[in-house]
């Protein structure tokens, strides 16, 4: 049986699995406010699901699992992960920098007194992620409160976790962060095909985004590897403008290569796309599902679970995203 987190994609309802697994640290439910999160491990996201029967994604890990509050954030705890989640509301909290400096100043403090001190992998969903203009974009403006709060000096190349940043409705109240956290750091691993994102030029925002394109991390002697959100940019710029299949082939093209550069700093061990990984697809346009669907389902091994999200991309030009999970195999 696998160790480590076991990501799995389900169709009985949130409840069910809230009530049954020992083992189950998160519950997440699609098309959801975040605000209506009735118990630590269960987590509403508001990106609705595309196509298909309805399906709850369920993180397994070894237990006993314990819950709680800190702040304004839940958690849930494991034997060697946790998973936290913290929703703010905008109409409360204040701007979109404010309220993103705030959810990370929270989260920091409370990773601080874990036990599980180091974030392998930061969710980010941002309502009206393109809304304003120029510099005023919420997702600029949740740039400068997340780098307002981690501070990194100029010039330094700061171990990050891997992250995924989407936009949620606008008409969603609430700016929600979720988390994957370890005892131990996790390995970064950056794509050769692209220019790290903390590394992005001064037209993409007045504060670089800070995540890794993904981390790598062990438990149990099995390896895991966490994929950051990744769309069609190849160097630092957006390619395949308007081509949605070919934006979603280049995204495939991307995981492959990061995906092979974590396997070349890792030696023996290799990850691959297998029916234990899962990929997650975040749609801008509902209309473009089928396009979508076929491209991957030709390009990527059929037996990998994936669940179609709707949710807008960071940069307006983007139309489709993927990020995943994928077991690391030792040969
Ligand atoms: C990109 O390659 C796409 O701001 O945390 C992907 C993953 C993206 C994470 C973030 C942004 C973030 O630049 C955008």
């Amino acid at each position: 049986m696998r160790t480590g987190l076991r990501v799995s994609y389900q169709t009985e309802a949130a409840r069910h699995w809230l009530e049954t697994g020992d083992d189950v640290l998160a519950v997440f439910e699609f098309g959801r406010s975040p605000l209506e999160s009735n118990n630590a491990r269960h987590v509403p996201v508001a990106l609705r699901q595309l196509g298909g029967p309805p399906q709850v994604e369920v993180w397994r890990c070894q237990g006993p699992i314990k819950s709680g509050t800190w702040d304004l954030l839940k958690f849930a705890q494991g034997e060697q992960l946790t998973m936290g989640h913290i929703a703010l509301d905008l109409r409360i909290h204040g701007d979109m920098r404010t309220a993103s400096r705030k959810a990370y100043d929270i989260l920091q403090s409370y990773l601080q007194q874990s036990p599980h001190q180091w974030p392998l992998k930061i969710w980010n969903y941002i309502p009206g992620i393109n809304q304003g203009t120029g510099d005023e974009e919420h997702y600029r403006q949740f740039c400068l409160g997340r780098a307002d709060s981690i501070l990194i000096a100029p010039g330094d190349h700061p171990p990050l976790p891997a992250a995924t940043a989407i936009g949620a409705p606008l008409d969603e109240p609430a700016l929600q962060i979720y988390f994957l956290a370890a005892a131990l750091p996790g390995l970064d691993v950056e794509n050769p095909r692209q220019v790290s994102a903390w590394r992005y030029p001064r037209q993409y925002g007045p504060r670089s985004p800070l995540f890794s394109r993904g981390t790598i991390f062990r438990l149990n002697g099995s390896r895991q590897f966490l994929i950051s959100g990744t769309a069609s940019v190849i160097g630092h710029q957006t390619h395949h403008e308007n081509q949605v299949a070919s934006q979603l082939s280049e995204s495939l093209r991307n995981v492959n290569s990061l995906l092979e550069e974590g396997h070349r700093q890792m030696g023996g061990s290799h990850a691959r796309l297998d029916r234990n990984g899962i990929l997650k697809v975040y749609i801008r346009h509902p209309e473009d599902l089928e396009p979508v669907r076929q491209a991957l389902e030709s390009e990527a091994p059929a037996e990998t679970p994936r669940i179609y999200l709707q949710g807008d991309i960071c940069r307006s030009n983007l139309l489709t995203e993927i990020d995943g999970m994928v077991y690391c195999s030792s040969t």
